[in-house]
């Protein structure tokens, strides 16, 4: 297998932590000078660039959140003039101001890099003909992946997100071998070639590269079956830079982390502390090399564990592991913590329904109760009623022996439940609104 830049992705680690050392020197001065909230936050607590001797030293500085980056729109954080910039993006946000981010030449340049190297990782060569569909605009999964896939010489279809039955036809007609897209879209792409008799042992699809949004190891597997790709995993976010922060290699063990360019830690969400690599915690990033909009110590709200240990793939860099949640995902149901995830996963190990479904949680008097929908996987399911029963009755067992909780379950038609092209969601929590 290919590795796209075999220097950086395989450097000794301790040749590693001298240049993240270097550059993270270099990035705490030109935050310090030319960002005005960093130099008032390191201020406050008496910290100067020169203070930062370690790497260890970084756990000294303050962390800065989503709501502060929104507190600074549009341009309030960067670090260079505007002349400088050369393209925008806007962090998804269903609420609220967007996170606005810049990038210079330079920025793009290390941006293409890092989906390059992103895209080798889950074995896409030149050879091949890669479907994007993502949606092009302020949104980084479209254009991030774009010029990664062009820097190592696939053909690009710039598909975009939407039309699905114009999907299917450039998948077919023009050949694709890969698709780039959320696994949620990806599962319904394929529902929509088995509704529409589609052959696939005619394509030419060989790799899934999924990401944008969490999903589980049975999903990849429901989708693997149904688009008949090897799948892989991979993480980035708008305020990292997009796309191409970390992938899957063919080992699939975690997402590996381009670390010559962000520093990555895990911390206890409740305290703050520094936890030590393997054990789950939230993400926080700093990049090494960003000009337009560098972070220090960003807090991501992603739950995931570090994976320091050698990879069989030869590279060195450390692997994230699947995302398991987002610590403003956790619901709390009479006092139980649940993840949206561990829902997904009982669901799609059960027979007789679709991969698709929603999670309601109401507050009934004094008590939350928990409403998962969930679709059959066809309509001939929809009689006898006593089977119907029986199988609400078994995912609610299953349910409460993950959970120890008790669900109400409502199975529905096929194709009822709202599909999503880009980020699905899937869970409703009314009682924020009361
Ligand atoms: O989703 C960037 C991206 C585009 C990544 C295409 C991968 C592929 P945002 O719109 O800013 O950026 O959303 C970032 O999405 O904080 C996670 O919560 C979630 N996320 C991204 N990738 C994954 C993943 C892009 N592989 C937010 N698994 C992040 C789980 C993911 N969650």
């Amino acid at each position: 297998m290919t590795i796209w830049n075999q220097e950086y992705e395989c450097m000794p680690r301790p040749r590693l932590a001298e240049l993240q050392l270097e550059r993270l020197k270099h990035t705490v001065r030109r935050v310090y000078e030319k960002v005005p909230h960093y130099r008032e936050a390191f201020d406050k607590i008496g910290f100067k660039p020169q203070h930062l001797q370690k790497l260890d030293d970084l756990s000294r500085l303050p962390f800065i959140t989503k709501d502060d980056l929104r507190n600074f729109y549009p341009f309030g954080l960067f670090a260079v003039p505007q002349r400088e910039i050369v393209r925008l993006h806007a962090s998804s946000g269903t609420t609220g101001r967007p996170v606005v981010v810049g990038y210079t030449r330079g920025d793009m340049e290390t941006w293409t890099e890092l989906t390059a190297r992103m895209v080798t990782l889950a074995g896409v060569t030149g050879d091949d003909t890669a479907q994007i569909a993502f949606n092009y605009g302020l949104f980084t999964g479209g254009f991030g992946l774009h010029y990664g896939l062009e820097r190592v010489g696939a053909a690009v279809i710039p598909a975009s997100g939407g039309n699905t039955e114009r999907q299917l036809m450039l998948i077919r007609d023009f050949g694709a071998t890969t698709l780039i897209a959320t696994p949620g879209y990806a599962l319904y792409l394929g529902e929509e070639a088995e509704k529409q008799g589609v052959d696939l042992s005619r394509w030419k699809l060989r790799l899934g590269l999924f990401g944008s949004e969490p999903w589980s190891e049975e999903m990849r597997a429901e989708i693997e079956k149904r688009l008949r790709v090897t799948a892989t995993d991979n993480y980035g976010l708008s305020e990292v830079m997009g796309p191409g922060v970390s992938g899957e290699c063919h080992c699939r063990a975690g997402m590996h982390i381009a670390e010559d360019h962000f520093i990555v830690e895990t911390i206890d969400p409740e305290t703050g502390a520094v936890l030590p690599p393997g054990e789950e915690g939230e993400l926080v990033f700093t990049s090494l090399t960003k000009e337009a909009f560098p972070v220090v110590r960003f807090r991501t709200k992603d739950i995931s564990r570090l994976d320091p240990a050698p990879c069989a793939c030869g590279r060195t860099t450390v692997r994230m592991r699947r995302i398991s949640g987002r610590t403003d995902d956790m619901l709390i149901i009479r006092g139980v913590n649940v993840f949206p995830s561990q829902i997904e996963s009982v669901l799609i190990n059960s027979a007789g329904i679709a991969p698709h479904y929603r999670i309601d949680v109401y507050r009934r008097g004094a008590l939350d109760d928990l409403e998962i929908s969930v679709e059959l996987a066809s309509s001939d399911l929809l009689e006898p009623y006593f089977q119907l029963e029986e199988l609400s009755a078994a995912i609610q067992r299953k349910i409460y022996a993950t959970l120890a909780l008790n669900a109400k379950i409502r199975l529905v038609q096929p194709g009822s439940l709202e599909r999503s092209t880009g980020k699905s969601q899937r869970v409703f929590d009314h009682r924020r609104q009361s």
